[in-house]
């Protein structure tokens, strides 16, 4: 097994959404296809020096390269529909006035553990690579701040084979929708610097807009020694996108829940609201604020888009 071998092995091992199959299915095919060439263009070498073109082998790949291509156009059928109803899905949590929050990061850096920690859910978390395939949200009300969506993210890893890119990138397209990005780093890993670069990098690929509220969280702190351990609460105290936590131990957590909610208070996003007739106070004080963005007028009444930030909408909803 090669190294894109073992990595879809895996894949399919934890792929749990039908999107998440589908485009390991899609990526084993893909990679099966190219196995076979260099499997006969093999066999023909071996055979060697018989000096003919075409022949049975030629004939064998064409017909085996055929059937796996018609399984491929009937997967990425399957696949758009899947895709199709997701971004229903999105569309109609866009309109669910809860910031998103994405624990992004190389893969085994705590996300899950993070996650579980902050929601209470029991999303696998495991000592192993790619324990989480496909993206897994909650909603959260934080202490004091406003209520969430926390999404669990599937974790990095450095020279991903480009075959694979495309299932990858469609488990993280949530992370575009993030109001705030949360980079979870194992700062106890020996590689922990290449791999932030590495999932910075795969972020700024991605497309993630540059102006997205991002901060690293610096997990593992218990696996640390003192001096290393008191190095990085230091760091983390000068610098305002740096956080130190330890999962396992707690450390940090209710201080990353209280930055995420202050960062949310200056956070702006879009909403649409469904106003009856008699909602007119309400209409007048969003027209007031001049956060309207559009409104449509319906037989129920309107149906008005905004941009608003947290603490409007929460002064909104006591007006
Ligand atoms: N000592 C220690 N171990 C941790 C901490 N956070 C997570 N772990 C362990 O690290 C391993 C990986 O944790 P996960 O939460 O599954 O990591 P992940 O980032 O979700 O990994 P993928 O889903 O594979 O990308 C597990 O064995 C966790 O128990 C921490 O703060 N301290
Ligand atoms: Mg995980």
């Amino acid at each position: 097994l090669d190294r894109t071998g073992l990595i879809l092995e895996i894949f399919s091992d934890r792929a749990a959404t039908r999107e998440g199959v589908l485009q390991v299915e899609m990526a084993a095919l893909n990679y099966q296809r190219t196995r076979l060439v260099r499997a006969w263009t093999h066999l023909e070498r071996q055979r060697g020096g018989l000096g003919f073109v075409g022949g049975p082998g030629e004939t064998q790949i064409e017909s085996d390269r055929r059937a796996i291509d018609d399984q491929l156009v009937r997967l990425r059928r399957q696949l758009d529909k899947v895709v199709k109803t997701r971004a229903l899905h999105r569309a109609a949590r866009a309109k669910v006035p809860y910031p998103i929050v994405a624990l992004v990061g190389y893969t085994n850096a705590g996300k899950s553990t993070v996650f579980n920690r902050l929601t209470g859910a029991d999303v696998m978390a495991k000592d192993m690579l790619f324990a989480t395939l496909d993206p897994t949200m909650r909603s959260l009300v934080l202490p004091d701040g406003p209520e969430i969506i926390l999404s669990d993210t599937v974790g990095f890893i450095s020279d991903l084979p480009t075959e694979l890119v495309a299932a990858f990138r469609a488990t993280l397209e949530e992370v575009l929708a993030a109001d705030i990005i949360c980079h979870v780093r194992d700062i106890s890993h020996a590689e922990s610097e290449e791999q932030a670069r590495n999932v910075r990098e795969i972020l700024t690929s991605l497309g993630v807009p540059k102006d997205t509220r991002s901060f690293e969280v610096w997990n593992k702190l218990d696996l640390l020694d003192d001096d290393r351990a008191n190095a990085v609460r230091a760091r983390a105290q000068r610098d305002p996108d740096v956080l130190a936590i330890s999962a396992i131990s707690g450390e940090g957590m209710d201080n990353l829940q209280a930055v995420i909610a202050e960062a949310l208070q200056g956070a702006v996003r879009e909403a649409e609201l469904t106003l009856g007739f008699a909602d007119g106070k309400k209409r007048a004080w969003l027209f007031a604020q001049e956060i309207v963005t559009d409104e449509k007028q319906t037989e129920e009444g309107f149906v008005v888009t905004v941009r608003w930030s947290s603490e409007q909408e929460s002064q909104f909803h006591r007006i």
